[in-house]
């Protein structure tokens, strides 16, 4: 049999729908998984295509094409403790001696960024490629055409560009793939995707929950949905959250989302995004408070507990319905342009403090296709970087300041009647409380400047003279 053009190890489902995805692009592709049942029944099913399955690693990367590219989907757990080893390490370990120089492996699980710049390290320390990139879409686009970030050396780059831009989705002919940058770049990026993912959903659940509580309907609110997705709030998520508002339970006929559980999961990159930002001091208040309304979900059996103990007021909105959806609808897009404004200065700061030269505005052009946050607005943020690829927030492109500048009034409207209807909206307060800050000239930090003074003669800097010129003061002692 000939030689594949691509290996692939690790079927679960990710795995055989990017193996589908990359044979339907006219390559032939060798497959390898642990447990060689699945290999047998992938191979089985899918007889008519070009896909050899092999049950020994020596005899999978024996069959491929040299110099080898081979793709790992295999589950990455390790975390930010960098001493971490996980199942990559042992697929690379057993992978390494059967490799040759110039081979490629690429890792494509949501590994945390640090991984995969040791394991690039360790690899080409031994004469081959590494690429660490990040793949979304789910299921359907890693089988239809996924967004694809890679991280890693330009050499590994040009081998693998070919097969990625034949498998990526496509806009307008443009495929969503770009280098990302070297080392973890790709992977970070990918991480920060997905927090802004964590973001966009939180704060589309709260606009379901405000329409709740005004008693809409979730057949007006699949309506309501429907008609964001015609307008400037078209996204992939907007359009789903709009279907699933269509469906009815078959046990009860009610609406199938009032019959879910509410208690959310997460696999851990919200979480990465959140430490990450707290390590490099970055504000990212909108996704970090999503991360928190999940874990605050999942402590389901304490709220309930605690529902009966606390006051609250009794909710009443009683806005007309159209001039309430008008405003929910502007709060969401300020509050939405605040996520990614603090997203995209999280990658620009941890991009620059690891030299990976990243353009933000490539990286918004693809995220418009196959992943789960597309939308028309990333359009909107490429164009802006187009117009200053220095800009330093993106709330100060002028696109964006107009819309804010438009949409504070109803973004306060909503967050008010939120908190005055004891609803829970952390994700539009943060945004709102980031806007807030951004804009203000003068904060209350001189109060807390005066503090750390007082008790700890950290001293100050004064409006009246230089910066970087320290003042203490000898303050009245406290008895007691
Ligand atoms: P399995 O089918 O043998 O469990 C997602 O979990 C994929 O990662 C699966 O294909 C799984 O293989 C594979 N995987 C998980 N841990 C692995 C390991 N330590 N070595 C090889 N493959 C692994």
């Amino acid at each position: 049999m000939s030689k594949s053009d691509f290996g692939l190890i690790g079927l679960a489902v990710m795995g055989q729908n990017l193996v589908l995805n990359v044979e339907s692009r006219g390559y032939s592709v060798s497959v390898f998984n642990r447990t060689t049942s699945v290999t047998d029944e992938f191979v089985a099913a899918h007889s008519d295509k070009k896909i050899q399955g092999f049950a020994s690693l020596a005899d999978f990367v024996a069959s491929i094409e040299r110099p080898r590219k081979i793709m790992m989907l295999v589950k990455s757990k390790a975390g930010a403790d960098p001493s971490e080893r996980d199942a990559v390490d042992a697929v690379i370990e057993s992978l390494v001696p059967l490799l040759e120089p110039g081979d490629l492996v690429i890792d494509g699980g949501n590994t945390y960024f640090i991984h995969t710049e040791r394991r690039a390290k360790e690899l080409e320390a031994k004469g081959f490629l590494y690429i660490g990139t990040g793949v979304s879409g789910g299921e359907e686009g890693a089988r239809k055409g996924p967004s694809i970030m890679p991280g890693g050396s330009e050499q590994a780059w040009k081998m693998i560009q070919p097969i990625f831009e034949a498998i990526s989705a496509k806009v307008n002919g443009d495929p969503c793939v770009t280098h990302i940058g070297k080392g973890g770049a790709g992977n970070y990026v990918k991480m920060v995707h997905n927090g802004i993912e964590y973001g966009d959903m939180q704060l589309i659940c709260e606009a379901y929950q405000i329409f709740k509580t005004a008693g809409i309907t979730t057949d007006e609110m699949a309506q309501i949905f429907d008609q964001w997705n015609q307008g400037e709030l078209e996204s992939y998520l907007i359009q789903i959250t709009s279907k699933i508002f269509t469906i009815k339970d078959e046990i009860t006929g009610q609406p199938l989302v009032e019959q879910i559980l509410d208690r959310a999961g997460q696999k851990g990159t919200g979480r990465w995004t959140v430490q990450s930002a707290a390590e490099n001091a970055v504000v990212i208040s909108t996704i970090n408070a999503a991360v928190e309304a999940r874990i605050l979900s999942s402590m389901r059996d304490q709220r309930l507990v605690a529902a009966p103990q606390f006051s609250g007021p009794e909710p009443k909105i009683d806005l007309p319905k159209d001039v309430l959806v008008q405003k929910v609808h502007d709060a969401l897009y300020a509050s939405k342009i605040i996520s990614y404004a603090q997203g995209l200065d999280l990658i620009k700061k941890v991009g620059e403090a690891h030299g990976w030269d990243l353009k933000l505005g490539s990286i918004a052009r693809i995220w418009r296709g196959g992943c789960i946050i597309r939308a028309r607005f990333l359009n909107r943020i490429t164009e802006a970087y187009e117009r200053n690829s220095d800009l330093v927030n993106l709330m100060l492109d002028p696109f964006f300041k107009d819309i804010l500048n438009k949409n504070q009034e109803s973004w306060r409207e909503i967050v008010s009647l939120g908190v005055l209807n004891g609803i829970p909206m952390p994700a539009f307060s943060a945004s709102l409380g980031y806007y807030d800050s951004y804009r203000s000239a003068r904060l209350p930090a001189n109060l807390l400047q005066a503090q750390r003074d007082f008790f700890g003669a950290h001293t100050y800097e004064r409006l009246d003279r230089p910066e970087g010129e320290f003042f203490h003061t000898e303050w009245p002692e406290v008895i007691g």
